[in-house]
Formats: C-alpha cells, sequence, structure tokens
C-alpha cells in the first residue's frame, strides 16, 4: 500500500493544530502508520531539504525545522501521496484554497504548517530519511473494508 511522509512543522505545532491537522487524514480515511514529536537536528534538516540547498532560503528553512519540535508522521492509503498534497494545499498559504490546511490556517510561505511528500520516490527516500522500519507499524483499521 501506498506511503507518505508528512511533516507538521514548528508553527503548527507552537500554534496548537496537531489534532486538527490529524484530523483531516483520520477522517480522509487514510492509515497513520508511524508518529513522534521530535527535535530536529541540522543534519536531517539538510538532508530532508537538499533539493533546495542552492535556493536562497534553504538556510532559512534549516533555521525554522530546527527551531522547535515537529510532528514527523508516515500515512498510508491508496492514493495518500497525492490526495495529502490536496489537503495539504499550495505552498503559499495565501494562493491555497480555502478547505486546505494552509489555506484554512496559513498566511506566510515561509510558515506554511505542514510538510508533505511531493511524489511517491519522494515519500519512499523520505519516510526511510525520518522513520527506522521498527518505528513503523504495518495494521489496517477495521473500517477498510468500508472504504474500498
Ligand atoms: P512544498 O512544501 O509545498 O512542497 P517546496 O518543496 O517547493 O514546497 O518548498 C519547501 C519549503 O520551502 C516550503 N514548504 C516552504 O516552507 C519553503 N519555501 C518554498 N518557497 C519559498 C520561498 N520563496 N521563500 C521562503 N520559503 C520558501
Amino acid at each position: 500500500m501506498e506511503r507518505t511522509f508528512l511533516a507538521v512543522k514548528p508553527d503548527g505545532v507552537q500554534r496548537q493544530l496537531v489534532g486538527e491537522i490529524i484530523r483531516r487524514f483520520e477522517t480522509k480515511g487514510f492509515t497513520l502508520v508511524g508518529l513522534k514529536l521530535m527535535q530536529v537536528s541540522r543534519e536531517l534538516a539538510e538532508q530532508h531539504y537538499d533539493v533546495h540547498r542552492e535556493r536562497p532560503f534553504f538556510s532559512g528553512l534549516v533555521d525554522f525545522i530546527t527551531s522547535g519540535p515537529v510532528v514527523a508522521m508516515v500515512w498510508e492509503g491508496e492514493g495518500v501521496v497525492a490526495s495529502a498534497r490536496k489537503i495539504i494545499g499550495a505552498t503559499n498559504p495565501l494562493t491555497a484554497e480555502p478547505g486546505t490546511i494552509r489555506g484554512d490556517f496559513g498566511v506566510s510561505i515561509g510558515r506554511n504548517l505542514i510538510h508533505g511528500s511531493d511524489a511517491i520516490e519522494t515519500a519512499r527516500r523520505e519516510v526511510s530519511l525520518w522513520f527506522k522500519d521498527e518505528e513503523l507499524v504495518s495494521w489496517q483499521p477495521s473500517i477498510t473494508s468500508w472504504l474500498y
């Protein structure tokens, strides 16, 4: 089954949106298979944002993601990578549609509350970067047969 990596960023944690954010993926019908609150090291942050290394906002990005606790998660379900991106909304919260997480709760591109893997390959890389195999639990909630 497809998996994606999501992380509530320090602004989402400080604004006490963790429950609200988790609720949106739970009620959609996706399955939580990994979850941890963590203080991100600069090393992990730099690896995570490696594709942005040459961008002018790279060091600000690393400073921000390491500035406070982050909630790292792995979610599972059919089409979860693309669907989670839709639930999250556009990178800039000011242009993100209402009804999306960023559209409903954010105003600044540098404080856009949540990260979600942008493709299936990226999701594989990010899940294994952030989680050890033994931190992930394979399970099927009993509602699954009513979803698919
Ligand atoms: P997304 O998170 O929607 O996949 P990316 O991968 O293009 O967006 O960018 C990664 C992160 O870098 C964004 N979540 C955002 O916090 C930050 N970012 C992107 N573009 C800018 C920008 N122009 N100025 C500041 N931060 C940016």
